[in-house]
């Protein structure tokens, strides 16, 4: 059997482009390497405490941080060197969960947008009607383990900082602070595999398959005429048909679609050359004279992160989050398996924060704050307080210039080839400037004490020895960036190829620069709008 749509990988981009595609009646077929995740889907990857119930590591909030503690951690890719999610719903099955609404400014023209994509209001509303967001995900409606809130209002507001309802004002992101947001309903992880995949799958006309791993498309020059995948159940040598003027839909993430570009023949000429001399993926890769040479994995960036430790007496780190899977409180257990109430309806964050700042090149910059109880490591010469211990990350957000690249190496391997952060040092002052301001305040908050970096080490030093995989957010955005120059760019404005007639992207890669918040608020509404466009454009089935 044939397709209209072949979509490849069930992440944030490839859901949703899945549910408004069969939603109008054509035949899709979304393929997914990993399996099962939450227990609707038939994921049983429980916490002993949670055995037998259908609550699993993803869908219980409350276990994020374990994913980072697990001795045997099968969900993450085996063959990308960072994070990234191989289970359905990808990285939405795995990530914190904050979830911003997109701002107006994350789709302008000097963010890197091609005009036509600013006025991004339908779609984004199209995804909150599906997925609204809640900073408040117990099911009782009471926030629980607020203590940092209380910290960081008492930190903030003498900066002139003010609170709000962060999605409900998405562009004021100057000088703000307010409860996490999350993509969290019924005090379970949502996302997209919770909404669009459900409304998807009833649907006779859209059929999801696991475990299926896509290697390329086959092309007949700018023509793809499958999809080569190890399942042989879908087709001669695992080789899925098309339907006349079929589509396909690369929605692998960032490394993934990259990955998947190299072994057609689409990318810059050294990682194809890496895919020729691998011997099993050389026999598929097309001629050179149909190799087309395009930026894929060039223009990446992702957030560069600070993490500050702190103990305030008030605070309950919450053993660090070490306990969780294993052996937590028994009264937080008890009540979350009761209705999906208390702590375990919420991933650890507690409080976000933005602040504008001018770089000294005239660009603004913005600084986002995100702080949670407990701490992964803590590094200093002074006596403190385990139990009294809270993180606040500090990113550059929206504004960032710096650029990396990433790629494969001759194993296939996606890993970045250039780290993105602070390639800019301008990106660096700011951020720097940023922290030194939150530092600034700590002594108006009694009994507020900075315990990484610790008094003997100043900010700039922590700073300039701050171990650079340790400043990445896993918020890859850019590797196939959307632009009207295929010098530049490596999709058109319809989400299309360059040289391409039915190849299309949809996913975190076509993302030309950083939004203000993490990501995948506005992965979903760039999912919406350019599902929208692909079914607009003359000539598809
Ligand atoms: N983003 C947020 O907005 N908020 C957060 O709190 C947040 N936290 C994290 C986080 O804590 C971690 C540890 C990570 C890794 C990411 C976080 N992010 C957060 C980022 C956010 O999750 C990603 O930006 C977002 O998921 C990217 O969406 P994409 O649609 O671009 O890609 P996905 O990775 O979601 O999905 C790709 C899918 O394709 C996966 O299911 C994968 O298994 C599948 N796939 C890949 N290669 C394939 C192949 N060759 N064949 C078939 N399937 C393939």
């Amino acid at each position: 059997s044939a397709y209209d749509y072949v979509i490849v990988g069930a992440g944030v981009g490839g859901i949703i482009a899945a549910d408004r595609l069969s939603e109008v009646g054509k035949k899709v077929l979304l393929l997914e390497r990993g399996g099962p995740s939450t227990g609707e889907t038939s994921g049983d990857y429980n916490a002993p405490w949670a055995a037998g119930t259908n609550l699993t590591k993803f869908d219980i909030p409350g276990l994020y941080e374990s994913e980072f503690s697990d001795p045997d951690p099968w969900y993450w890719c085996q063959d990308i060197t960072v994070k990234a999610g191989c289970l359905l719903g990808g990285g939405a099955t795995l990530n914190g969960g904050l979830y911003w609404y997109p701002t107006d400014a994350d789709f302008s023209v000097e963010n890197g947008w091609p005009s036509g994509w600013q006025d991004h209001a339908q779609y984004t509303n199209a995804v909150i009607a599906r997925l609204p967001s809640t900073d408040h995900p117990s099911t009782d409606g009471q926030r629980y383990l607020e203590q940092t809130f209380g910290v960081m209002q008492q930190l903030l507001e003498p900066q002139g900082y003010r609170h709000l309802t962060i999605n409900d004002e998405p562009n004021s992101k100057d000088h703000v602070y307010g409860h996490s947001a999350f993509d969290f309903i019924d005090g379970k992880r949502a996302g997209p595999v919770a909404t669009y995949l459900q409304t998807a799958e009833v649907r006779p006309n859209f059929t999801y398959k696991d475990f299926v791993y896509v290697s390329s498309v086959m092309r007949n020059g700018s023509q793809v005429t499958g999809v080569r995948t190890n399942d042989t159940s879908l087709g001669a040598g695992g080789v899925v048909s098309l339907n006349p003027n079929g589509r396909v839909i690369l929605s692998s993430g960032s490394y993934g679609t990259s990955r998947i570009l190299f072994q057609s023949g689409i990318g810059p000429s050294d990682m194809l050359a890496l895919v020729k001399n691998n011997t099993e993926a050389a026999v598929h890769l097309p001629p050179q004279s149909q190799w087309i040479n395009l930026p894929v994995g060039m223009n990446v960036s992702d957030n560069p992160s600070i993490k500050l430790v702190f103990t305030h007496p008030s605070v309950d780190s919450y053993e660090n989050w070490a306990d969780v899977w294993t052996d937590p409180r028994p009264a937080d257990a008890a009540q979350y398996l009761k209705n999906q109430s208390g702590v375990f309806a919420s991933s650890s964050a507690r409080v976000n924060f933005w602040r504008a700042y001018a770089g000294s090149d005239g660009i603004t910059r913005f600084m986002q704050g995100t702080v949670r109880p407990g701490a992964g490591s803590v590094n200093t010469t002074n006596p403190y307080n385990a139990s009294q211990l809270f993180t606040m990350t500090t990113y550059l957000s929206q504004g960032v210039t710096s650029r990396g690249r990433l790629g494969i190496n001759g194993s296939l391997t996606g890993m970045p080839l250039v780290n993105p952060w602070f390639q800019d040092p301008i990106d660096k002052a700011v951020l720097l400037e940023g922290i030194k301001d939150i530092v600034s305040g700590i002594a108006t908050v009694p009994n507020l004490t900075l315990v990484t970096p610790d008094n003997h080490t100043t900010i700039d030093a922590y700073v300039n020895s701050y171990n650079p995989a340790s400043m990445n957010s896993n918020h890859w955005v850019g590797a196939a960036k959307i632009g009207t120059d295929p010098t530049t760019a490596v999709v058109d404005t319809d989400a299309r190829v360059f040289g391409m007639n039915n190849l299309f992207v949809i996913d975190a890669s076509i993302i030309p620069a950083l939004p203000m918040g993490n990501p995948q608020g506005m992965i979903m509404s760039v999912a919406e709008r350019a599902t929208a466009k692909i079914l607009a454009l003359a000539g598809g089935p």
